[in-house]
């Protein structure tokens, strides 16, 4: 007598036309995104205070935190900026280049996958 388990249009059961009934059992899935973290590079001649306004401008850091990155860069060669998703990363990184070329500064910011 059941010949259907369920009915009525739901998510996946098709348009309830006659003989269109697909039965689909279904449970959320929710995966959490790959996310990249987006690194600065030391180099000798960038200035500091430009490393600084890069960190507040593009990674809304406040001025404390920002200097507290770029002497990290500094002294270690390496620091990080933030953890995004990849396509938030990418869009940094162009970011950030684009900016540190048009000021002639050889700036290098890249991402990694965490
Ligand atoms: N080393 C640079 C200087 O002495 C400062 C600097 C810091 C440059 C961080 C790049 O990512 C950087 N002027």
């Amino acid at each position: 007598m059941m010949a259907e388990r369920r009915r009525g249009g739901g998510a996946g059961e098709g348009t309830g036309a006659p003989g269109t009934a697909l039965l689909t059992k279904t449970r959320p899935r929710t995966k959490r995104p790959n996310m990249y973290r987006v690194l600065l590079l030391n180099d000798d001649y960038t200035p500091m205070d430009f490393v600084v306004h890069v960190l507040e401008r593009f990674f809304n850091k406040d001025r404390e935190e920002a200097t507290r990155i770029m002497l990290h860069v500094h002294q270690n060669g390496v620091g990080e900026c933030g953890v995004f998703t990849y396509e938030v990363a990418e869009t940094k990184v162009t970011q950030v280049m684009d900016f540190a070329r048009k000021h002639q500064h050889p700036l290098q910011c890249v991402m990694e996958k965490k």
